[in-house]
């Protein structure tokens, strides 16, 4: 039988069962929880486990897909407070995961709480090209382009786009569990940060 966790919302999400997930988390709500404080001490600690036992090879992609799917079951739920937005919006925002990378559980919750935090956001996805990013920066005019990578094989992608974008009038700023202070330093980004929080302060920092 599997084992069991004390924190049964750690335990659904590494379960993979996203109906449980959602239900725990709404209880969870109701019980007086903050949403970031369930975000980042239940909800992230059981990827941080999944992704543990993958490296491990405890457990397969199936199971990274599963849990995926349970975390985001539990974000919906958070979604619309996340997200409350202010009136006046603090600027513009471009979001995307880098090209080659399919993972965007972290950069969806970077554009919720930037949207809480008054930006408007243009979520363009994962697996975004440079030549994309660059396009849309000319479509849309943002002060900010956020970009999120997750694979330490797609940091070049992240160079790539920031390289890529030097000619327009943008920041940048980069995140994502490979990504480090230096690492943005060195390829030329305005901003880091290693949470989805302090992405928000940053980009305030730099409106
Ligand atoms: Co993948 N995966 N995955 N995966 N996956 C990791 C990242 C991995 C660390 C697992 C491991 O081995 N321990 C490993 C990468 C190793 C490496 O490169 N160093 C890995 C691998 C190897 C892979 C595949 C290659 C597996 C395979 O196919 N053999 C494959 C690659 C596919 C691809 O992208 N091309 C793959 C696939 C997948 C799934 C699709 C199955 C699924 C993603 C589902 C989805 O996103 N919709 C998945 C998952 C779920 C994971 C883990 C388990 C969880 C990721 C996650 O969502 N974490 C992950 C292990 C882990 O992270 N512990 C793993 C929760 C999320 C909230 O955290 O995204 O880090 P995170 O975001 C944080 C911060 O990083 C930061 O804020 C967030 C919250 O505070 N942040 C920013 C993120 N972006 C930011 C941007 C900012 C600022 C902050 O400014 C712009």
């Amino acid at each position: 039988m599997a084992k069991l966790y004390p924190d049964p919302l750690y335990d659904a999400i590494l379960r993979g069962d996203g109906k449980i997930a959602a239900a725990l988390t709404a209880e969870a709500l109701d019980a007086g929880a903050a949403p970031l404080d369930i975000v980042n001490s239940r909800m992230i600690p059981a990827m941080d486990e999944v992704g543990r036992r993958f490296e491990a090879r405890e457990c397969f992609v199936p199971e990274l897909l599963f849990s995926g799917r349970a975390m985001k079951a539990g974000v919906a739920v958070l979604q619309p407070l996340l997200k409350q937005t202010q009136a006046e919006p603090a600027g513009t925002v471009l979001i995307a995961t880098v090209q080659g990378d399919l993972h965007d559980i972290g950069k969806n919750l970077v554009a919720l709480l930037l949207e809480g935090g008054g930006f408007r956001v243009h979520d363009m996805g994962v697996d975004v090209t440079p030549a994309k990013v660059v396009d849309a920066v000319k479509k849309f005019r943002p002060d900010i382009v956020a970009l999120s990578a997750l694979l330490t094989v797609t940091l070049p992608a992240m160079k790539t786009t920031v390289d890529a974008l030097r000619r327009e009038q943008v920041k940048v700023i980069v995140g994502g569990a490979p990504v480090t202070r230096q690492y943005a330093a060195e390829i030329g980004a305005d901003g880091y940060s290693d949470n989805a929080f302090g992405a928000v302060r940053l980009a305030r920092s730099l409106v």
